[in-house]
């Protein structure tokens, strides 16, 4: 169904390939979303191939778009999700912005995703760190990765006490009320503690996805569910999910049934779709040439410490 809403997207446009704005904003206008489109660089393709060209946007360039929207009165989004910044002073503009929106329009939906990093690798500079902690309180639900989470933390996540601190600390520390932990590796630990329902029966790999809600009286409501891990390596496939996770977030509608939260519905819906693009993609792949169905050796280099990233050229 069409809807009236417009999401703020503020994310990196890559010429080639599908990461960032590229795999977020195609979905959302398919879902009936106007999508008004920030970029905050404009490169070649994403860092995966170990060279990028382009360029990023200044703090300067991205006030001069936000005053002039805000001049010609068109800066009014239902929803904002920002992505993929590369550095403190863009994302502090942003922050800027993202803090007025929220002011003016206190139902505004956002989603905040902490792109830094993943498997142990930073790649965006260190310096956005501290900036996005002190964006978390204006988030409606973030969508950080197993890397994202412990670096926002500080929570080494080892166990099911250490993850469920992380948690805490996001909800209880940095007010977020949703957090969606996506394509989690499904370790002994975590399988141990999955109750027998959603456990996989058979032996086949599995990733877990975890949704967490703050409720008043200071408890969550977490559930869990298990996405079979498709082989091969995939680039923008957080930013594909946090784009059909925002799409699909409708709090305050008889939407969801009884045993869900209107996150975890929309954690559900992002996550089957996501799957069914990325079993197409894994196909289209059989047909390359084997020289290309190959990832860069940077891609190898990222995905080696954890075996988590799965990415593919493009
Ligand atoms: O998928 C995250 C992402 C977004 N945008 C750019 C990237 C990456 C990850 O490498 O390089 C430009």
């Amino acid at each position: 169904a069409l809807t009236a809403e417009r999401v703020l997207s503020i994310q990196s446009h890559v010429v080639f390939g599908y990461v960032g704005g590229k795999a977020a904003v195609f979905p959302l206008q398919c879902l009936g979303y106007d999508v008004d489109v920030v970029n905050t660089v404009h490169f070649s393709n994403h860092a995966g191939y170990g060279r990028s060209g382009g360029t990023k946007a200044s703090a300067g360039e991205l006030n001069a778009i936000i005053e002039s929207m805000e001049f010609n009165e068109l800066l009014a989004p239902t929803r904002l999700l920002t992505g993929y910044v590369p550095g403190a002073e863009g994302l502090s503009a942003i922050a800027g912005l993202a803090r007025k929106l929220k002011e003016r329009r206190p139902e505004m939906i956002y989603l905040l995703d902490p792109v830094m990093g993943d498997a142990g690798r930073l790649y965006v500079a260190a310096d956005v760190i501290p900036v996005y902690r002190e964006m978390l309180p204006l988030a409606t639900l973030i969508a950080p990765n197993w890397f994202e989470v412990e670096t926002l933390t500080q929570v080494p996540l080892n166990d099911l006490a250490s993850l469920q601190r992380a948690l805490r600390i996001l909800h209880d520390e940095y007010h977020v009320p949703n957090v969606v932990l996506s394509s989690i590796p499904l370790k002994p630990w975590l399988f141990e503690a999955l109750p027998q329902s959603i456990r996989p029966t058979d032996d086949s790999e599995y990733l877990l996805c975890i949704s967490s809600s703050s409720t008043p009286n200071s408890t969550s409501i977490v559930h869990a569910q298990c996405v079979p891990l498709l082989p091969g390596y995939f680039s923008g496939v957080g930013d594909l999910f946090s784009a059909l996770l925002l799409a699909h977030f409708h709090p305050g509608t008889q939407l969801c049934g009884k045993e869900e939260t209107p996150v975890s519905y929309a954690a559900s819906h992002a996550l089957s779709k996501t799957h069914a693009v990325l079993c197409i993609t894994h196909q289209h792949s059989e047909t390359l040439p084997e020289e290309e169905r190959q990832p860069t050796d940077d891609e190898k280099d990222a995905s080696e410490p954890l075996r988590r990233t799965r990415r593919m050229r493009g």
